[in-house]
């Protein structure tokens, strides 16, 4: 009977276990560096977790020129070219214009805009139901992109990519 009851004790310590881990399973996590293109001194990081089918994204970046640079999603992980060319166009794998979330028609990788500080810092944060993180759907999966800062602004409406100038820092989202 003794065996019995340590057995049972045994089985639910292994099925409170299980419930502990596919918790913590349902939330995801990816850290990034980004690395400093076209004679920049660009450095970050990015973070994307995600969770109940949204994704948080935080990126942290220093070294910019003061002011307001664009960020967005390239279609590759590409970093290798010096000016960043390898990440190539913006990821858009629903066929759209460029343009602004949320007004009119608008690529998956068009995140916008962020200021940078005096000090050349700056961060941007972002949470959307239009990403995930290894779905394997083309039309929502950021796994396998390439996150571009660029050294202009976004405006939004330039085609294809908002006419916000050269590729400052690079970074591959990859696991
Ligand atoms: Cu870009
Ligand atoms: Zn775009």
């Amino acid at each position: 009977m003794k065996k019995i009851i340590f057995s049972i004790g045994l089985i639910i310590a292994v099925l409170i276990g299980c419930k502990t881990n596919s918790g913590s399973s349902d939330s995801k996590k990816l850290v990034i560096a980004f690395e400093a293109k076209s004679n920049s001194n660009v450095s970050g990081t990015a973070t994307f977790i995600e969770k109940n089918g949204k994704v948080t994204f935080v990126a942290k970046l220093a070294g910019l020129k003061p002011g307001i640079h664009a960020i967005h999603i390239h279609e590759k992980s590409d970093c290798s070219a010096a000016d960043g060319s390898s990440a190539g166009g913006h990821w858009n794998p629903t066929f759209k214009k460029h343009g602004k979330w949320g007004v009119g028609e608008y690529h998956k990788g068009d995140i916008g805009n962020f200021t940078a500080d005096a000090k050349g810092n700056g961060t941007i944060t972002l949470t959307t139901d239009e990403w995930n993180i290894g779905s394997g759907d083309p039309t929502k999966d950021i796994l396998g992109k390439g996150l571009i800062v660029h050294e202009g602004t976004d405006d939004f409406i330039s085609q294809p990519s908002g006419d916000a100038g050269a590729r400052v820092a690079c970074s591959a989202i990859i696991k």
